[in-house]
């Protein structure tokens, strides 16, 4: 059960070579929570790009939008995309996630898994224009998902498996990008709606 305040101080680390990973598990609190992934939901202009793998182009497993900084733009996996403008909502989550990350984020990358069939498959941050050792904070709303770390050469290192609850932060820094991949992966469980945030900055 989830406490009804929030705690930001209950950050746990990962003690992982070649990269620097925090959770705060109760970032915020429930009422919150509830209240941020309702506005979210239904106020995103959700939509499903095509991804090009091999030259072949399929439709993303899951929905995304993008918002930020006017005349930042990012590019992945062959899309490109131009920010839509930050909301009152939007301003509200980044000012807290700004104040625990001790970064200034200029976009933000929402992403709607409608179910255990969306997904995000085994990618690192490390575009271009995220800078070299990338601080990326992720929110997470709604239900509850596994998130996957495998490390890219050492295959003696275990994965790693973290479940990110409704209201959590994760903080990605450091070297994590170079060294490290993440995912969501499909589950068969009966899974209910999540939305994650990822908050960037594009130099
Ligand atoms: O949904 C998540 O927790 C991860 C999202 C992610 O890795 C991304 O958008 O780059
Ligand atoms: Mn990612």
């Amino acid at each position: 059960m989830k406490s009804q305040s929030g705690n930001k101080n209950a950050a746990q680390s990962f003690s992982l070579p070649d990269a620097d990973v925090i959770l705060f598990s109760d970032f915020f609190s429930l009422a919150e929570s509830d209240q941020l992934f309702a506005t979210l939901l239904a106020d995103t202009q959700w939509g499903q790009g095509e991804i090009k793998l091999y030259g072949k182009s399929y439709p993303e497993p899951r929905l995304t939008a993008w918002h930020g900084d006017e005349g930042k733009q990012y590019s992945y996996s062959g899309l490109t995309l131009h920010p839509l403008p930050w909301t009152e909502t939007l301003l509200a989550i980044k000012a807290r996630v700004d104040e625990a990350a001790g970064v200034t984020f200029n976009s933000v990358l929402l992403n709607l898994y409608r179910d255990g069939r969306d997904s995000n498959g085994w990618h690192q941050d490390n575009e271009p224009e995220l800078g070299r050792n990338p601080v990326i904070a992720s929110v997470s709303f709604g239900a509850t998902r596994r998130f996957q770390m495998r490390h890219k050469q050492r295959a003696d290192l275990p994965r790693l498996d973290i479940d990110l609850e409704h209201g959590s932060l994760l903080l990605m820094a450091g070297p994590t990008q170079h060294f490290w991949q993440h995912q969501i992966p499909k589950t068969a469980k009966p899974v209910g709606q999540r939305i994650n945030l990822t908050f960037r900055v594009i130099l």
